[in-house]
């Protein structure tokens, strides 16, 4: 079977893994959600938005043959890894997902671990506080009944309407960061606390490293469960496995 791959993106290793699909000119396409205005471009022929859940993805795989379903979403993309591992169970077809380790507390961080975004949430009452809530914009609103304190945000795109907070300053900007970027962002809006998902990846980690190096507390969230599945976390083991999973590509 020659392969003819599908790839869910969204993410820095997607992106690295399409540059040496590319290379080795693998029949591939790359897959996104569409939620951002101006997503990095792809060299692999690109569909944006929803499958229609896992029957929808099911059906996709089935009319364009997919072989091989490569899962490189972000860790708290869990409805959607959810689904891939439902619909390739379903269609038989061979699934591995490209995942990046979590961070570790390192020595010097001040980590206090929530087990989900509604944590969070609940982990600011308390008195006015200055803080850096750079966990996007689809759960923004799942911070709102803490409106005393000054939010900085960090957005991919300009937000559709207002966010709801009465005291915030909202960036738009896109990773990947850098530590010297979020240090000096963070002393320049006098932050005192650091709320960020437990992504892994080098993307989003430039926050965590100049809070530890500035004494800042961070409240970590952590991942969601997704079902099992077989998990990488290098490109390279990626390929291997495509050689190796039931094509007649070098066995
Ligand atoms: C649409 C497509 C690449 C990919 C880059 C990585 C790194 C930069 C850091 C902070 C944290 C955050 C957010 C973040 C990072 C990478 C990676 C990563 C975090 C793009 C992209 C898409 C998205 C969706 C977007 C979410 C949002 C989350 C911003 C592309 C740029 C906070 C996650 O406005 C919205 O609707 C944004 C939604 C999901 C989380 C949220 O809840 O709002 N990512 N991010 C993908 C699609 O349509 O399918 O342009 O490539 C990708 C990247 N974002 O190739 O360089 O790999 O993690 N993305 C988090 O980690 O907390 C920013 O600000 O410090
Ligand atoms: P999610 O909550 O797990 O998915 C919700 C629905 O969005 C899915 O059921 C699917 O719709 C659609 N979807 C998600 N990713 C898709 C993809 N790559 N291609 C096609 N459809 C997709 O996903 P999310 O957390 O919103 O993440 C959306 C995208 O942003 C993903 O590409 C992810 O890698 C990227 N991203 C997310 C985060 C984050 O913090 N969540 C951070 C960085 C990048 P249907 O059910 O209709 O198929």
């Amino acid at each position: 079977m020659t392969p003819n791959l599908l790839i869910l993106g969204g993410t820095t290793e997607a992106t690295a893994l399409c540059k040496a699909l590319a290379e080795r000119e693998m029949r591939a396409q790359v897959s996104l959600a569409g939620r951002v205005e101006r997503p990095v471009r792809q060299p692999l022929p690109m569909r944006s938005g929803g499958f229609g859940g896992v029957e929808g993805l099911a059906r996709f795989l089935k009319a364009e043959a997919i072989s091989h379903v490569i899962d490189a979403t972000h860790p708290f993309a869990a409805r959607m890894s959810a689904n891939a591992v439902a619909a390739c169970a379903e269609t038989g077809t061979p699934l591995v997902a490209l995942t990046r380790p979590a961070w570790q507390r390192k020595a010097g961080d001040d980590w206090q671990s929530v087990p989900d975004i509604p944590a969070a949430a609940e982990a600011l009452a308390g008195p006015a506080r200055r803080i850096l809530l750079a966990v996007g914009r689809m759960h923004l609103a799942d911070f709102a009944p803490n409106p005393q304190h000054f939010y900085l945000l960090r957005l991919v795109d300009p937000p559709k309407e207002r966010p709801p907070f009465p005291d915030h300053v909202a960036l738009v900007s896109r990773g990947p960061f850098t530590e010297e970027g979020d240090r000096a962002l963070m002393r320049a809006h006098r932050i005192d606390l650091v709320v960020s998902k437990n992504s892994g990846g080098q993307g989003a980690y430039a926050k965590i490293a100049a809070a530890r190096s500035l004494g800042l507390p961070v409240v970590m969230i952590d991942r969601p469960e997704i079902p099992a599945r077989h998990e990488v976390s290098e490109v390279a083991a990626v390929l291997d496995w495509l050689d190796h999973a039931g094509t007649d590509l070098g066995v």
